[in-house]
């Protein structure tokens, strides 16, 4: 079992008493969101209504929001708010059970996979620390299933998360479909092209306890998303920021709407006519900051690059055709592509 000390949630606890948080969670000034965050008026992250009727309007509007944002925020997506709010409740419970209980579903320290509890992927190249626990396990396709990694406390944990698993892939599905109608293609081909039926959904719960000092500490650091794309709930407590114009803006919190994140695949998959966004999370002195992203990621062996349909000699590839699990090796380890 790991030392409880290593979890932020335990380091949280420590730190309020000497009102001071240990140096490696200490941000250099170009990252410190009390320096960088943009204070002026900025632009909002763009809003999409998913229940409107004219759908040549809302086709636009999402490849709009994909060219020029990589990042927008889906209302009236048919997923019912008692069931988010019982996604939350069933996240927040495991993550206030005792330490111990928690570390049985640890990520096992030699494991490839990201699934389960734990604190980092990897250490920034300068040795600094994120403020944030998080836990990973799949939701969807069965096979990829591994519900080792899914809290038994509470036990209404397994049934809402297959529940949300449901509401995750018919959200996906349509995105999919208004992506690639977005840039003139067959509804089906970015859904196929990135794995069709064996596409994972991997469910990621952010855990980011009160901070003493957010203003010099970030949750998640800057970053662009991995997957196709990414559908966040978060909680009411603010904390997620875009970069946009060379600015750190905030994201508004909208009650029950879904974030969406253009990830690296769609941006290869369209030769970069969608653009992934770069994002990272800032903490709170008061409140517990959680965010649930789901992940729709290729399965690994599959090779994923610009479609064929948006390649041509006045618009060659701007990316390398490769499989996702090398792609993801080189993002995680900071090689280049
Ligand atoms: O908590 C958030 O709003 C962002 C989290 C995030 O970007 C991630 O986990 O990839
Ligand atoms: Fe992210």
């Amino acid at each position: 079992m790991r030392m409880e000390v290593e979890r932020v949630q335990a380091i949280a606890t420590l730190s309020f008493s000497s009102n001071s948080i240990p140096d490696e969670f200490i941000r250099s000034e170009k990252e410190q969101p009390a320096i960088t965050t943009f204070s002026g008026p900025a632009p909002e992250i763009p809003t999409i209504d998913l229940s409107d009727p004219d759908q040549e309007k809302l086709t636009r509007s999402i490849a709009h929001a994909c060219a020029e944002w990589g990042i927008f925020q889906v209302v009236n997506h048919g997923i019912p708010s008692e069931l988010i709010a019982k996604l939350q409740d069933v996240g927040k419970q495991f993550f206030q059970l005792p330490q111990e209980q928690k570390e049985v579903y640890a990520k096992p320290p030699d494991a490839k996979d990201v699934e389960g509890y734990g604190t980092k992927l990897q250490r920034d190249p300068d040795g600094k620390k994120s403020w944030v626990d998080h836990l990973f396990h799949r939701i969807w396709p069965p096979s990829r299933i591994n519900y080792r990694f899914w809290p038994k406390n509470p036990p209404s944990y397994r049934d809402v998360n297959e529940e949300y698993a449901k509401y995750m892939r018919e959200v996906g599905d349509k995105l999919f479909k208004y992506l690639a109608i977005g840039l003139g293609l067959e509804e089906h081909v970015f859904k196929e092209a990135a794995g069709g039926e064996e596409l994972e959904y991997m469910l990621k719960i952010n855990y980011y306890p009160p901070c003493p000092r957010p203003d010099l500490t970030l949750g998640v650091v800057a970053h662009t998303d991995l997957s196709t794309f990414t559908i966040l709930v978060p909680n009411e407590v603010p904390g997620l920021q875009v970069f946009k114009d060379d600015h750190w803006i905030d994201a508004k919190y909208i009650p029950n709407a879904l974030i969406i994140h253009i990830g690296d695949q769609i941006e290869v998959l369209s030769n970069g006519k969608y653009k992934s966004v770069l994002h990272r999370s800032t903490v709170c002195k008061d409140k517990t900051r959680m965010s649930w992203p789901v992940f729709l990621e290729p399965p690994e062996e599959l090779v994923l690059g610009p479609l064929p349909q948006l390649i041509s000699q006045e618009n060659p590839a701007k990316y390398k055709s490769k499989k996702f699990k090398d792609y993801a090796f080189c993002k995680l380890n900071k090689l280049p592509q």
